[in-house]
This record gives structure tokens, sequence and C-alpha cells, in this order.
């Protein structure tokens, strides 16, 4: 660590962030069953095939990596939990990562459902320096989703996926350390940095092609900037020679590239036999339509058309849509429509999937009117059937208020209709009580700043690492990378 200095202040050039959520699945998972805060979690396939999606850092200390088959996994770690995932949670709580992302900048990169690039070189007027917004960001997120992640910081989108890296815990012989959390790369360090990870770091280096340079001593991207274009390129083709030998000498220009918003969210859901019975399927419906809600309001967006999608036995599909009044991101407004819209639909022969859609999406995240206007009419006049907003509606719609806000907080599957009984809601360990450090404009120097609630480091129980108190990372460090002995 180095104290004081510019490494971090607005014109620094550490601009790009990228932030990598830790052994997402499974710690999400921990989150929703505190009881499997003291065991290794394993979440992947748990059939004879099945391969490691995520494995906890209780389970990794066991030898449990992600991409291993399962049936070894189990092998290496017989008491840990084996759980096939539900990804719609992981998707929901990704929407959330994703909305406290795009609190600090438009341009954010997602990756992967757990891992975003951030180019904050807009944001240092809202939000301070790039470490501040790393550290900020780590703080946030815990706070906010009770979940751990690693913050990268760099000029680079190489350097900062690299530093997210080294933020990381390490899974040793004795066990887990912790790691630093965020960890700032300064621009004069960078070649340093980089030159000391195995040749596999840089993108597009894959097991096969290390293994060919290996052969020639090359194993280190360091070692790649002795060779020359042209032998790099004989040895990998021009098109990959060029672009590796670019990045080992840390010329990458990639820029941050911001997705479009999604212009629809939809769920379906194909049956194991086909289903005739109508109710059966408006339960089926109702679901989905609860799901697509929710992803809505976690995505804070507000959806105007929702379309019903009906394939019969013989795959002939039909859809049916309507047009709210007013946008919508209630639960009980999309299911009711969705409902109505199947009805309508009316199918005879047996359905083999049904799927609800919602369009027409709009920012929801500023207020609405919508609330007042649903207790004043129906949100589509011909959605619910004759008598359907009569005495009662009101409360009706407030009790659907109350659910689409507890589904929000636990997620899609915490509330239900009676009828439809649906499996108890997963509980959830109180958030800690985090306290957001300032960061002083001198600890935004080379040594770096902020994040953490002392009440996290003296209980560890909260978090995916299944740590213990002592384990826990201290959150309040931000790392700034040195070069000097040793390994990254
Ligand atoms: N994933 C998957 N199959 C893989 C790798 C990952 O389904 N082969 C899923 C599960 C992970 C999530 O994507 O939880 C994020 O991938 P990461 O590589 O970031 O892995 P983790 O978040 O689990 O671990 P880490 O703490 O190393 O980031
Ligand atoms: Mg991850």
């Amino acid at each position: 660590m180095l104290a004081g200095g510019s490494a971090c202040s607005g014109a620094s050039g550490l601009e790009i962030v990228h932030l990598d959520m830790d052994c997402f699945f499974a710690a999400v998972e921990v989150l929703d069953d505190p009881r499997l805060a003291d065991r290794p979690v394993v979440v992947g396939g748990t059939g004879a095939r099945g391969v490691v999606a995520s494995a906890s850092y209780l389970a990794r200390v066991a030898g449990v990596r992600s991409a291993m088959p399962t049936a070894t996994a189990r092998r290496l770690c017989p008491d840990a939990a084996f759980l096939p995932g539900r990804f719609d949670r992981y998707r929901s709580v990704s929407a959330a990562l994703r909305s406290i992302l795009t609190d600090v900048t438009p341009l954010v990169e997602p990756v992967a459902l757990d891992e975003a690039y951030l180019d904050v070189s807009g944001a240092h007027r809202r939000s301070g320096p790039s470490c501040e917004i790393a550290a900020g960001l780590r703080l946030r997120v815990r706070r906010e989703l009770g979940l751990d992640c690693a913050v990268g910081v760099g000029r680079t989108k190489l350097v900062a996926k690299l530093a997210s890296k080294a933020a990381k815990p390490v899974v040793g012989p004795a066990g887990v350390e912790p790691g630093p959390g965020v960890v700032v790369v300064p621009a004069a360090d960078e070649l340093a940095f980089v030159s000391r990870h195995p040749v596999r770091a840089l993108p597009g280096v894959g097991p096969k092609t290390a293994e060919r340079l290996g052969r020639y001593g090359i194993s280190a991207v360091g070692d790649l900037a002795a060779v020359s274009d042209e032998s790099l390129e004989r040895l990998l083709g021009a098109s990959l020679g060029r672009q590796v030998h670019r990045l080992a000498r840390g010329d990458d220009t990639r820029p941050v590239v911001a997705v479009r918003a999604a212009r629809s969210i939809g769920h379906e859901e194909t049956f194991d036999r086909d289903i005739r019975d109508l109710s059966a399927l408006e339960r089926h419906v109702r679901a989905a339509a609860e799901r697509v809600a929710s992803r809505c309001t976690d995505g804070a967006v507000v959806a105007r058309t929702v379309t019903v999608k009906v394939r019969l036995a013989d795959f002939s599909t039909v859809t049916r849509s309507r047009t709210l009044s007013s946008p919508t991101a209630s639960a009980a407004v999309v299911a009711g429509v969705a409902t109505a819209l199947l009805r309508e639909l009316a199918p005879r022969a047996g359905v083999r999937l049904v799927g609800v859609q919602v369009s027409g999406l709009a920012d929801g995240s500023r207020p609405r009117v919508e609330q007042l206007e649903l207790f004043a009419e129906p949100p589509c006049r011909s959605a619910a059937p004759p008598g359907a907003h009569g005495p009662g509606t009101s409360t009706r719609v407030a009790v659907a208020a109350v659910a689409d806000a507890i589904r929000r907080r636990y997620g899609p599957r915490a509330i239900a209709a009676a009828a439809d009984a649906v499996a108890p809601a997963p509980t959830r360990p109180p958030l800690p009580g985090a306290v957001p450090v300032t960061c002083p404009p001198e600890a935004c120097g080379p040594a770096a700043c902020v994040v953490g609630p002392p009440a996290l480091r003296e209980n560890g129980a909260v978090g995916p690492r299944g740590q213990r108190s002592g384990q826990a990372a201290p959150l309040e460090d931000v790392t700034l990378y040195s070069p000097g002995p040793g390994g990254v």
C-alpha cells in the first residue's frame, strides 16, 4: 500500500471499474437460507452428469471448483448442500445489482449475471474519484443486496478485470484468506501488474493456446513481451497473435459498451404433460405473470402491454395482447390481465406451453400515479370479467401492493394467492447495519479508501462465504496494487 498521491483522482485515467460478485449463485442460496451459512454450498447440476456452476468458499476449501463434475464435488465435499439453482432468483438479484451500477453511470456493460464493467469517466462530479466509486459500490452491494463482491479499478478493461480478481478472497490450504475487496492499479504500475499473470489471464487465451505457448517457455504475460510480433503471429495465427501481443503490452482499447435496455420481459413454461384444465392453466399463467412483474420491479421498469402465448399440443401457437391505460409493474395487475387474456383465448385442445410477456417498457423509477388510478378504475376495462371490480377492489389492490413489496424484497415466490399453494417463503437474514465511510481525499491516493460496516466485520455470519468472525474481509480497505516481489 502506498499513501497519498493522485492515482485515484478524477484525472487519474483510471476510468474502468470491473465488479464481480463472490461465488454468486452459492452466495444467493446462503443469503436466502441462513441455515446454509455454516455449510459448504454447491450449486449446479445435481444429476449423474451434472457440473458445478458455483461453489461457496467453504466448498472451495474442500477442493470444489466450478465446471467440475458434481460427482467429483460430492466425493470431495460430501457434507455440502448440493442445490439445483434458482435462475429466476439469480436474475432478479442481478437486476437489482444492475440498478445499483446504473445509479453511478449509464455506461454499464454487463458481461454475465454477476459481472459488469463501468466507464466512470462521466461520474466523478457526482460520485467522486474512481476508487471512491469502487468502494462505494462494494458497500452498496453489501448493504442493499446482502452479498459480497470484488471490485477492480484500472485504465483498461483488462487491468480492471484482473484487479477485481486480485480483490477476491484466496482459498489456500489453511482455509479462506479474506481478499482486499477493492484493488486499484495505478497506470504507472499496470504493466508490472499484468506481466505477473499467467497467459491464461488474457482474453482469447484458452487452455490449448496456453499449452502451445508453454511449449516455448511462455507462461506469464510478461514472457510475451520478449517475443516478437511476428513469432507470436506465426505461433497463434495473425489475429489472435496480434491481439495477445497488444494486450500483453497494456494496449487494450476495448470500450465499455452499454447494452440497450430490454424491450420486453417474459416468462414461459413448458409442461411435462399437456394441460386441458383451464383453472390449472390460469394458475400457471398467474405464476408466470408474477415472475414477469417481479422482474419489472427489479429492473425498475413499468410495462404498458401484456401478452399471453399459448402453444397447443400440435405446436400451433396463439398469442393475445392488451395495452393498459397506465403502465404497471404490479403483479396483481399483470396477472389479472394475463388470466383474462387466457380466458379469451379459451384453448380447447391440450396446452404444452404458456407464456406471459410484457412490453412497452418505460422507466419505473420515477414516482407514478398508477396506484391512484388503480383505486379509481380497473387498469384495463376489458381485462377483467364483469363484476370483478365491484366492492372490495380497493382492498384487493392494497393487498396486491403489499404482496408486490414483499416479492420485491424476498423474491418472486415469497408470496402467492393461497389458492395457488406455492412453496413457503424463503427466510432471509437481516441486512447488516452498514455504516458508510466517507472517503477523505488523501485516502483516495494510491492506498485507497472506504467501504465497510464495522458490524459486518464482527459478524461474519452474514455473507456468502459462510465465514464467521475474523474471516470476513476487512471491508474498509481498498488496496492499491504496488509492484514488488511475489505474485499478484
Ligand atoms: N456460472 C455457471 N457456469 C460456469 C461458471 C459460472 O453457471 N461454468 C455461473 C455461476 C456463478 C456465476 O455464473 O455463480 C458467476 O460466475 P463466476 O465465474 O463469477 O463465479 P462465481 O461468482 O461463482 O465465483 P467468483 O467468486 O470466483 O466470482
Ligand atoms: Mg463471480
